[in-house]
């Protein structure tokens, strides 16, 4: 497995009510590396880009209304198999269905305020950090902590 960059959005719904410090700290404390965190106010134009694989769905012009509601948090996680370590840890849309210990099992109970985002394979994390982070908005720097988070064999570079 190799090292991965994902993206993930902190939603308006964990903005709003103070969660963010919070769901961020959780991918720091599995041993996640950040390497690009900012604030936007996202557009209704790059939001119909980003959820345009829900383009017709009765929930869509709710859906664009609600993340264009506030700022969010975006933020680009690093870590062997990221994004499927992010994936994990955020639970399934619907919050009611996802399992305590995941972001959305202990954060939210909607299945549209779900308070996180994350890229759903490798291929859309490409897609999606380009999308939203400029490359000198990402940051390449050495985790001191790195060499307790794997065994050497394990990091694949
Ligand atoms: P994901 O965020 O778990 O990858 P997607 O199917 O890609 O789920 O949907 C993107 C977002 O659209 C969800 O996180 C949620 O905010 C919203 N959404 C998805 N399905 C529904 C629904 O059935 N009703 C309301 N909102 C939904
Ligand atoms: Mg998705």
């Amino acid at each position: 497995m190799a090292i991965e960059r994902t993206l993930i959005i902190v939603k308006p719904d964990a903005v709003n009510r103070g969660l963010a410090g919070k769901i961020i700290s959780r991918f720091e404390e599995k041993g996640l590396k950040i390497v690009g965190l900012k604030m936007a106010w996202l557009t209704k134009d790059v939001l119909a880009e980003h959820y345009a694989h829900l383009k017709g769905k009765p929930f869509f012009p709710g859906l664009v209304e609600f993340m264009s509601s506030s700022p969010v948090v975006l933020g680009v996680l690093e870590g062997r198999n990221a994004v499927e370590v992010v994936r994990l840890m955020c639970g399934v849309t619907d919050a009611n269905k996802a399992a305590a210990g995941t972001i959305r099992g202990d954060f939210s109970m909607s299945t549209s305020c779900n308070v996180i985002h994350a890229s759903d394979s490798l291929d859309t994390a490409n897609k999606e950090i380009a999308r939203f982070f400029r490359p000198d908005e990402l940051f390449n720097y050495d985790l001191n902590s790195l060499k307790y988070l794997y065994a050497p064999d394990e990091l694949g570079r």
